[in-house]
């Protein structure tokens, strides 16, 4: 699916998303879910290739046929398969999807959500010039969303905020470096205090917890850590040695719904704020999210913005939209609440794969 407008990160441009999603047959009850994986290992060392791999070779063929009791066991039935989080939170959050058309549930209310208004903000790629971002902030500005968060690196960071802040001195605005900066750079960092910003999201390394804490002690800017958080250990230990005040929950990167939750407790009880991120997804990923931003501690806006700003037409009916005060207002229909519109996807599928009970496993 061709996106909107290309997005670009301090790891690369992105034109058009190859989406993988995961259908479950429970008993003639159609779940699904979406693989957040990129299409290159950029992000994460995941890909769309790695998570069909995993998923058609390994994770799939242990759960057909099987006997589920709740969605949250279906992580138990996996062979040992390391990481590969991506791949296994499309097929674990397709099922929650199936369960919760079996009970008759709203997705959102199955998780244990509450907010029913859940504020919005956008993620701003890098542009080919600073006035091109000037015009995509207005733009987002002028539809309501409530926080702005800019791509950003070296050569793309002071200067900028500089501009957005003389023009803009009181809006919400953060930073995502998705690992831009090292070491070198603490004191290039310290500069970023001056622009009053909600937080700076993963300015060092993808795997690191260590170099943040000395960062955090470092600035005045809140630190918030996306790539380096794959399970709820993981906060507790990015929490406990200082290295973030603020962590940002993709349901994708933690494996599924089961995990996140637990990584949302786990910030909650340590009066860690999250919100929820986001991977560029088309509509059922999108639905997913707004099902988990309905979580007590999703305090924060999110990266979960409408279904225009990605898609001229996504795969599910009615599009997600954002009120002009920048809200999502989530659906009570039964699973994620929104219709999958399969002829469309259909007519986009260039690969498909059946795993039936039965099937040989690896
Ligand atoms: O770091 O949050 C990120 C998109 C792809 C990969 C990583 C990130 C992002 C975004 C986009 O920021 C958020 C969105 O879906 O709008
Ligand atoms: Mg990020």
């Amino acid at each position: 699916m061709p996106l909107v407008h290309f997005f670009e990160t301090s790891f690369g441009r992105t034109t058009e998303r190859r989406i993988l999603l995961v259908t479950v047959n429970a008993e003639g009850i159609e779940g699904w879910g979406e693989c957040v994986a990129g299409e290159h290992p950029f992000y994460s060392s995941e890909s769309v290739e790695t998570a069909w791999y995993v998923l058609t070779r390994y994770l799939a063929p242990s759960v057909v046929g099987r006997e589920i009791g709740t969605a949250t066991d279906v992580r138990k039935l996996f062979p040992g398969v390391r990481r590969h989080n991506m791949a296994k939170g499309a097929l674990e959050n397709a099922v929650w999807d199936a369960e919760a058309i079996v009970k008759n549930l709203p997705l959102w209310k199955l998780l244990g959500g509450s907010r029913h208004v859940l504020p919005c903000g956008v993620s701003i790629g890098i542009q080919d010039s600073p006035e091109q971002l000037i015009d995509k902030i207005a733009t987002e500005l002028n539809s309501g969303y409530q926080r702005i968060k800019l791509k950003c690196k070296r050569g793309w960071d002071l200067k900028i905020l500089e501009r957005v802040r003389a023009k803009w001195p009181n809006i919400t605005l953060s930073v995502d470096a998705n690992s831009a900066y090292t070491i070198r750079d603490f004191d290039h960092l310290k500069n970023f205090d001056q622009f009053k910003l909600l937080m700076i999201e993963q300015p060092l390394w993808n795997d690191d917890f260590y170099f943040h804490a000395n960062l955090q002690k470092q600035i005045k800017t809140a630190i918030c850590l996306d790539e380096a958080i794959h399970h709820a250990r993981d906060a507790e230990a990015a929490i406990e040695l200082g290295s973030c005040r603020i962590i940002n929950i993709k349901v994708g990167r933690v494996g599924g719904f089961t995990e996140a939750i637990k990584v949302h407790d786990a910030c909650q009880a340590n009066s860690i704020p999250v919100w929820c991120g986001g991977m560029l997804e088309s509509g059922i990923g999108r639905a997913h999210n707004i099902a988990l931003s309905t979580l007590s501690n999703f305090t924060l806006p999110g990266d979960v913005s409408a279904s225009a700003r990605y898609w001229k037409e996504d795969i599910i009916e009615p599009e997600v939209t954002v009120s002009p005060e920048g809200f999502i207002i989530h659906r009570d229909k039964p699973g994620r609440g929104y219709e999958v519109k399969t002829d469309l996807i259909e007519k986009l599928t260039v690969r498909k794969e059946v795993v039936r009970a039965g099937s040989a496993t690896a």
